[in-house]
């Protein structure tokens, strides 16, 4: 080899803590990927999937040029024809059945993808569907849906100010592992420690004691998707104790004395019994929040794919704002983000949100920010009726293994007319494709996080250069979006003017379009032209190898407030009708069957969902799909240690090897999600290898969080038993 060793400096876009990375290449090659010392977020830290864009990047497996499904397998086609074929495809689906005969899965990656979050609102403001699903519904939608009803935006989601809190409880979240989420700070480990030395203390909530629990002063079991009661028992005793202080809210809060009244009914001896927490502790947990004098509770997944979601992210913020923490330094926060989709209007933002403006046909579930909830995606295409789902486009999504209950959505898939993946693997949802678009890998395309910046602990901005230049059979995601666009805009004879636009924006690329965001954002004219002058454009980020850093994140009440729809004044409503309503339910929620147990998921530091398990270096070790369950329960159920055991629930039943312990609390199991990598047809070479099974073959998609329809996945009742009688000697207690 006679390539030069070139050395790249670059933030990891695999999730959302964006690390500073630096990349040897030799030529086509990644030779080595380590943290970046020099970069003042994280500061050298990085986590094993960093180093896996080497072998993402090599890959044989990632496609590169698009195919086509035919009788006898899958056949390379080229890009004009593939996107002509793609569009004709649904511009015919829309013309025979109506607009909404077209619906739309977007995943997760297309949060992290420049070209993409730029793009696709475009896309489908043309598409026009009320069938938009994505990830949102599986992830974070009831946080956003408590920040549009209680603050007036739904990406007004406020940020654990972490690194000068001196009080943290973390409720469903594993940042150990997951790397922190609606919460971007690398190393988490470091910065939950540095609470500690400061003095302060780090408490965690969560059924299982996972990595971040052993970590923390305190870990308390709670029972999953009993997490409302705990929330309402501490509103209960921070009202009953007198330790209401609005700090920062002073003045914007609406519905204080309906909270009150609310909560008054749910004393902390009422959340004993469902949460498994003593009331007495409950009092404690309270009282130390109220009084430490920079606090957090921060919630996350596990308190979001939950059966009571929308209210748990509620009280959540309410409690932040009730403690004086709301907008106070090293409390909850809100960001001033450069690149501001919150500030900017659309398509370069994001609008402030929309719910229940129309209804999903079978279930009636609620459209939130103009999609529906991926649970109602399977039933919603084989009801067929009026009108219709005759087509879907997926981009950057794996809803067969990330949506619950993934094999009734596969049948549905099966009964589509016409399905186009934009994605570069052949797996389990793309395989029911007939065209798979595959855009440029993660190191081929400019980067800067339009999302991550906005949800970050500190005030930042970085843009990063491609590493590697696309082929010619190629394209960007940017690229096929736009060109899809243009192609429906034309077989439908939209006027000239709104195709020329569309082209120009693809002419324009992500980079353009970025340097006017940052021109016309708070940090650039938006602030005012002094501002503007220093504030960050294109030139001076591609200047700046490690971005610009905009400071700790500081006050924006009132100001970061929206004027509400009806020119009502920017407020902030402590108990928003539509989430109250769901109160009444808590009450109802039956118990378990006896036998049943409860199936939580979790995360793995070498998975990212279900798709970066054709990397031999993260799949590599011993099996991690096991049910993790405690030994009480396995002894109890006759199950050994590494037995393989049957778990079925209402949808389904898969079989996974039993891990026994005493991680989870009795009553309650885990398998990890993302896995289930059997399914014949796909191109993973690696992860059929390592298949492991879905969780989401048993979760439910019947069970929702009442207020937003988001699935719930904490505490799917399911049984556990094992496949065939225990075969070792020992029939006492197993190991733990
Ligand atoms: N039971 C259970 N289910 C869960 C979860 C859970 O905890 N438990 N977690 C949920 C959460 S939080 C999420 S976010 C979802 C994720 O759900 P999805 O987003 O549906 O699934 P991913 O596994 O992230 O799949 C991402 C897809 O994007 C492709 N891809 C990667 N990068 C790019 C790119 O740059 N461009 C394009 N076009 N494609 C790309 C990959 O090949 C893969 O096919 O899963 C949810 N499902
Ligand atoms: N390594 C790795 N990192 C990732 C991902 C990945 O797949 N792998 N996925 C990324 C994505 S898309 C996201 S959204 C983030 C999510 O990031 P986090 O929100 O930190 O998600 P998890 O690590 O799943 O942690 C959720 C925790 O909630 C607990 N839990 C489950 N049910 C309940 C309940 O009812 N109540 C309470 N209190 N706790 C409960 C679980 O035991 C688990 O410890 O992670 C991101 N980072
Ligand atoms: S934590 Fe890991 S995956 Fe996330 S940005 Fe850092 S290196 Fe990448
Ligand atoms: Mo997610």
């Amino acid at each position: 080899m006679t390539d030069q060793r070139r050395s790249h400096r670059r933030t990891c876009s695999l999730c959302e803590a964006m690390c500073g990375l630096v990349l040897e290449v030799e030529g086509e090659r990644v030779v080595s990927v380590r943290g970046d010392e020099d970069d003042p977020r994280s500061r050298g830290y990085l986590c094993p999937k960093g180093p896996a864009l080497a072998g993402l990047h090599a890959d044989p497996d990632r496609l590169r040029s698009p195919l086509r499904r035919t009788a006898s397998g899958w056949e390379p086609v080229g890009w004009e024809e593939a996107l002509d074929e793609a569009a004709e495809r649904l511009h015919e689906a829309q013309s025979r059945h109506g607009r909404d005969a077209v619906a739309t899965y977007v995943g997760n990656p297309a949060v992290h993808n420049t070209g993409s979050i730029l793009y696709y609102p475009s896309f489908a403001h043309t598409l026009r569907t009320r069938h938009r699903y994505s990830a949102t519904s599986v992830d974070q939608l009831p946080q956003m849906l408590a920040a549009f009803l209680m603050f007036g935006h739904q990406l007004l989601m406020p940020i654990p100010d972490i690194d000068r809190s001196e009080h943290m409880i973390l409720l469903g979240a594993n940042p150990l592992v997951s790397n922190g989420s609606i919460m971007s700070a690398p190393d988490v480990k470091r910065r939950l420690g540095e609470i500690q030395a400061r003095g302060g203390r780090v408490v965690v909530i969560d059924p299982r004691r996972s990595e971040t629990a052993r970590v923390a002063d305190e870990h308390l079991f709670i029972r999953p998707g009993a997490d409302a009661w705990l929330l309402l028992a501490m509103v209960h005793v921070l009202f009953d104790e007198d330790l209401v202080r609005l700090g920062a809210a002073e003045g914007l809060v609406r519905n204080l004395d309906r909270l009150r009244e609310l909560a008054r009914a749910f004393p902390p001896e009422r959340a004993a019994g469902p949460t498994g927490i003593a009331a007495e502790d409950v009092r404690r947990l309270t009282r130390q929040l109220a009084a430490a004098p920079r606090a957090v509770l921060y919630g996350r997944v596990g308190v979001s794919m939950h059966p009571f979601g929308s209210v748990c992210h509620w009280l959540v913020n309410a409690i932040n704002l009730l403690t004086g923490n709301l907008d106070r330094p090293g409390g909850h926060m809100f960001t001033h983000p450069a690149f501001d989709i919150v500030g900017l209007r659309e398509p370069l933002g994001i609008g402030a949100g929309s719910f229940g403006r129309w209804r999903s046909k079978v279930r009636g579930l609620p459209e939130f920010g103009g999609e529906l909830p991926v649970a109602t995606l399977a039933e919603d295409i084989r009801a067929g009726g009026d009108p219709p789902i005759r087509a879907l486009l997926t981009l950057a999504g794996n809803p067969v293994l990330s949506a619950p209950n993934g094999p009734a959505l596969e049948a549905a898939l099966g009964e589509l007319d016409f399905m186009v993946s934009i994605d570069f693997y052949l797996n389990e949802t793309t395989r029911h494709a007939h065209l798979i678009l595959p855009p440029s890998g993660p190191l081929e395309h400019g980067h800067y996080d339009v999302a991550f910046h906005v949800l970050s602990v500190r005030n930042s901005a970085r843009y990063c250069p491609p590493i590697f230049e696309i082929g010619a059979e190629q394209r960007h995601d940017h690229q096929i979006l736009a060109g899809l666009e243009r192609r429906l805009l034309r077989l439908r004879g939209a006027p000239r003017r709104g195709q020329a636009l569309v082209r120009l924006r693809e002419r324009l690329g992500p980079e353009r379009l970025l340097e006017i965001g940052l021109r016309v954002g708070p940090q650039g004219f938006g602030g005012g032209v002094r501002q503007g002058l220093r504030g960050p454009s294109m030139a001076r980020l591609r200047a700046a190898p490690h971005g610009i850093d905009l400071g700790p994140l500081r006050p924006a009440l009132p100001e970061r407030l929206p004027t509400r729809r009806g020119g009502v004044a920017p407020h902030i409503d402590l108990a928003p009708e539509a989430l109250v309503a769901d109160l009444g339910r808590l009450e109802q929620e039956g118990a378990l069957e006896p036998e049943a147990l409860r199936l939580i998921g979790r995360r793995q530091l070498r998975s990212n969902n279900s798709w970066m398990h054709n990397i031999p270096k993260l799949i590599a070790g011993k099996a991690r799909c096991t049910l993790l369950i405690h030994r009480d329960d396995a002894s109890r159920l006759g199950i050994a240690d590494g037995q393989e055991v049957e778990i079925r629930s209402r949808v389904g039943t898969v079989v996974a090897p039993a891990e026994v312990g005493t991680e989870v609390m009795p009553g309650v199991v885990s398998l990890p999600h993302g896995f289930g990598h059997h399914r014949p047809g796909t191109r993973l070479g690696v992860a059929a290898g390592s298949p492991g099974v879905s969780i989401n073959d048993v979760t439910d998609d019947q069970r929702v969080d009442g207020v937003s329809g988001v699935a719930a996945f904490s505490g799917v009742p399911v049984t556990v038993r094992p496949v065939a009688p225990a075969t070792t000697a020992d029939d006492g207690a197993p190991p733990s």
